[in-house]
This record gives C-alpha cells, structure tokens and sequence, in this order.
C-alpha cells in the first residue's frame, strides 16, 4: 500500500514538472471554425482536440500564438491529430516559424522545406529546434504545405522551454551481446555500429542500459542499421520497455505492438514517448517481434530526459 503511493506521488510530480516546461500560449489567429476544430484547439492543452482546416484558398495556413510576453523557446512541437492514422497526409511538411512582438514585423526563426519527421500516428508529437532564438511575444506558424492534398490537421502546438537531451547510457548486458555486431554495439554513440542478431531460439532479444542515476526518460529513440535499406525487415515490430533501479523488479513502462512507423532506412533515428515516467536508473528493452522473420538490428538505443 505503501509503495503505490509513493509511486502515484512521484508521477504526479513528473506530470507537473514536465506541464511547467510548456509555454502556455493563446490563439491570436487562424484559419478554420470558430469553435470545433477551429484553430483555438491547436493551444487548449488538450491533445484529444485539433486544427483541422481543408480550405486552399487560404493557404498558406498561418496560425499566431501569444505567449503573454517576450519569451524564447527551446524547441516547439507539433502533435498529430487523434485519427491521423486512418487519415493520412494531413501533417504538415513545409512551414516556416516567425516570431514578433508587435505582430507586423516578424523575424523567421525556422524554415523546414518537405520534412518527413511527422508520421501519420495519432497524437504524437514530434519535437523541432528553431535555427534560431529571439525574445517574442507573438510567435507565426505559415503552413505552405502537406503530406498530401491541402487540409491540415494537428492537435497542438507546443514551445518547450527546456529541449530534451540525451542521458549518457552504459551498457549493462544484452542478447548477443559480444563481437563486432553485439548489443553493446546499440550503445556505443556510433550510428554506423549496430547490434544484429538472430537467434529465434533466444528472443525476446533483450537489452539493458544503465543511465547512471535514477532518471525518468520522456523518450527514447531508436534508430534503424546503416543498411536496412538495403536488407529490409529488420526493423523491431512488437516491443516492450521496462524500468527499475535494482536490476530484479523490473517494471514495465510503456508497450508498442505492430508499429508501422520506422521505415527501413538506413541510420534514422524514431522517437517514442514514454507515459508515465518515472525515474529508474535501468532500462531495458524486449524485442519480441520484427517485421520479417527473426533477425533484429539496431545501431543504437537512446533515452531522452
Ligand atoms: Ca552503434
């Protein structure tokens, strides 16, 4: 009894620590409905509600966010919308970022020209660094174009303070784990080494790194080898991950089944959340499918605060 409150305190304290990163903005202006998926959605908070506006004749689609007063950020992020994986093409993939701080002169801080970071998944957020910083109230999002056709879809726009960084991992022990393609490979910072393995007799293929000191992780990332492209497959399909501090109590955080998001290129990186995390010194990951046949290969696993 005991111990699940003190876990149910420490994930409320996660919550709010990570909800105070979060720039809270106002919409000043955008195109769409006034009320149910109007552009006031896209900055409620709420990521079960979006933007979604299909009106060419007014593309670019331009939203403006008041921040209250001149701020900078460190990263902003877009999420998708709550059915954008029946609904594809509706991310964006050309926009441009501007910030000002009397609404007339505007100071472009990012430009992203057919970027494909956005993947047709619900409620996802996939997180940008702008070129560059400023101190401004009023921040301008010009969408010039989508994955396909001309309607938009997000369900929030976020400006962090505080850009995720990458925790400095060990490696503690893995399946295969020796040899020029062992699971220490998924862990030695280098995108062109990799963990490869298969042992259908041995999976789950597991892995467990060490963050040092207990940390909570928002995300981890995992990217594909130097020649999926070429050897296609092998990317993990079904996985879990599981946190604890002593090695033996393992508990787990988050599940992904039937992922279709990574592709198979060669050293991509793919960012996945985590929902409640929770501080652990070790993680560890169970690879318990790929997508074709038996053989796994990663060239690293990341974990981000
Ligand atoms: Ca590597």
């Amino acid at each position: 009894m005991m111990r699940m409150l003190v876990l149910a305190g420490t994930m409320t304290l996660t919550t709010t620590v990570l909800a105070q990163e979060t720039i809270k903005t106002t919409l000043v202006s955008g195109p769409g409905r006034d009320r149910e998926e109007g552009p006031a959605m896209i900055c409620d908070g709420d990521i079960s509600t979006k933007w979604c506006v299909d009106e060419p004749e007014k593309m670019p689609y331009i939203i403006i966010l008041d921040a209250g007063k001149p701020m900078d950020f460190a990263e902003y992020g877009f999420v998708t919308g709550n059915d954008t994986q029946d609904y594809p093409d509706r991310n964006p993939v050309t926009w441009r970022v501007s910030g000002s701080n009397d609404k007339q002169n505007w100071t472009t801080i990012d430009n992203q020209t057919n970027d494909r970071t956005l993947r047709d998944e619900n409620e996802q957020e996939y997180r940008f660094k702008p070129d560059k910083k400023g101190q401004f109230r009023y921040y301008r999002f010009e969408f010039l174009k989508m994955a396909g056709g001309t309607r938009i879809q997000l369900s929030e726009i976020n400006l962090h303070k505080v850009a995720r960084t990458a925790i400095k991992t060990t490696f503690v022990s893995g399946t295969g784990e020796s040899g020029k393609e062992g699971a220490a490979m998924a862990n030695d910072g280098l995108f062109y080494t990799k963990w490869c393995i298969d042992e259908p007799g041995k999976m789950p293929y597991s892995i467990v790194l060490d963050a040092g000191t207990q940390t909570a992780i928002a995300e981890y990332g995992l990217v594909t080898g130097d020649d999926t492209h070429t050897y296609p497959g092998r990317n993990p399909q079904q996985w879990k991950v599981f946190g604890s501090n002593d090695k033996k109590d393992w508990k787990q955080l988050t599940e992904v089944r039937y992922d279709r998001s990574m592709r198979d290129e060669n050293e991509q990186e793919y960012r996945f959340k985590v929902k409640n995390a929770m501080p652990f010194r070790f993680y560890k990951f169970e690879f318990e499918k790929v997508w074709q046949d038996t053989r796994l290969q990663l060239a690293e696993i990341k974990l981000y605060k």
